[in-house]
């Protein structure tokens, strides 16, 4: 079946899925938010991970359905997590064609007030192409959503072509530093220096920062010590259903 078939009937049969990975305090673990990652069940009941469909996805305009129903999706079940004495702050990807719709701010008021998740529970993650494309624009955008209360996270930080006079024109609250750099941090010095740049200059503009993709311990005390405020990645936790994932906090309490 055409990718793109099989993704509607997806849709329409209920056979997406979101994953949630941990993302925990580098200081002490605790647990404080999780991030949404969408899968797709096929036919033969295998889970797609989303660089599979994506791509086509954004290609087609078909994210921005995939895309709502993630952010909906996600909201409520944070919703009920904090319902049930979880409070943990979920972040949603956004994709760039998602970000450039002039309805973004509306859409995620409505998700939160369809869901009953206070906007304080809520991280959007875009990327730093999506905020580099029309400058002007994702000010507006961005400055609508802040104004609602949510979060904003820059996904991937450093592995673009951007320039850095967005990180003081535009209302952003964390960075996440990109696993290629956080893999790295042990055994290549320059990867190092690179890590520390980014959470010391992420603190110097009074953003926190979010290293993912962390998978040993040597990388989660260089983390710890290079001053870095969250973590996320397979030493702590991968990403899981929600079911499993209620599971690995219950074990932690
Ligand atoms: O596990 P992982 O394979 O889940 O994710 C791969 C990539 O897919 C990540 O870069 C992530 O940002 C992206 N991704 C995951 N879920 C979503 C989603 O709901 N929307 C968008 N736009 N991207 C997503
Ligand atoms: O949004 P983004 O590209 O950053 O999505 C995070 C991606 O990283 C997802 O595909 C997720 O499954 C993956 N991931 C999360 N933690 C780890 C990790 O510790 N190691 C590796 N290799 N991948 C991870
Ligand atoms: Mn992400
Ligand atoms: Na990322």
């Amino acid at each position: 079946l055409e990718l793109e078939a099989q993704l509607r009937r997806a849709l329409a049969r209920g056979d997406l899925v979101l994953h949630y990975q941990p993302i925990c305090e580098a200081a002490g673990g605790r647990v404080v938010g999780v991030e949404a990652l969408l899968r797709c069940r096929d036919d033969g009941g295998r889970l797609m991970p989303p660089g599979e469909f994506i791509p086509l996805a954004e290609e087609t305009g078909l994210i921005m359905v995939l895309g709502e129903w993630a952010l909906l999706t996600a909201c409520r079940q944070a919703c009920r997590w904090q319902q049930a004495g979880w409070t943990l702050r979920v972040a949603v990807n956004l994709s760039t064609r998602q970000f450039r719709d002039a309805q973004l701010a509306e859409r995620v008021r409505q998700c939160l007030a369809g869901s009953g998740l206070p906007a304080a529970l809520l991280k959007l993650e875009i990327t730093e192409s999506s905020v580099m494309e029309d400058a002007e624009r994702a000010a507006q955008t961005l400055a609508e959503l802040k104004a609602l209360g949510v979060a904003i996270s820059v996904d991937d930080f450093g592995t673009g072509y951007s320039s850095l006079a967005y990180l003081r024109r535009f209302p952003i609250d964390q960075l996440k530093i990109d696993r290629s750099f956080v893999s790295e941090v042990t055994h290549h010095p320059d990867s190092a220096s690179i890590v520390r740049g980014i959470i010391d200059l992420a603190h110097s503009l009074r953003l926190k920062t979010v290293a993912e993709g962390v998978e040993t311990e040597e990388e989660q005390i260089f983390l710890r010590e290079a001053g870095c405020d969250l973590v996320q990645g397979y030493l702590h936790a991968r990403p899981m259903e929600a079911e499993a994932l209620e599971r690995w906090l219950a074990t932690r309490e």
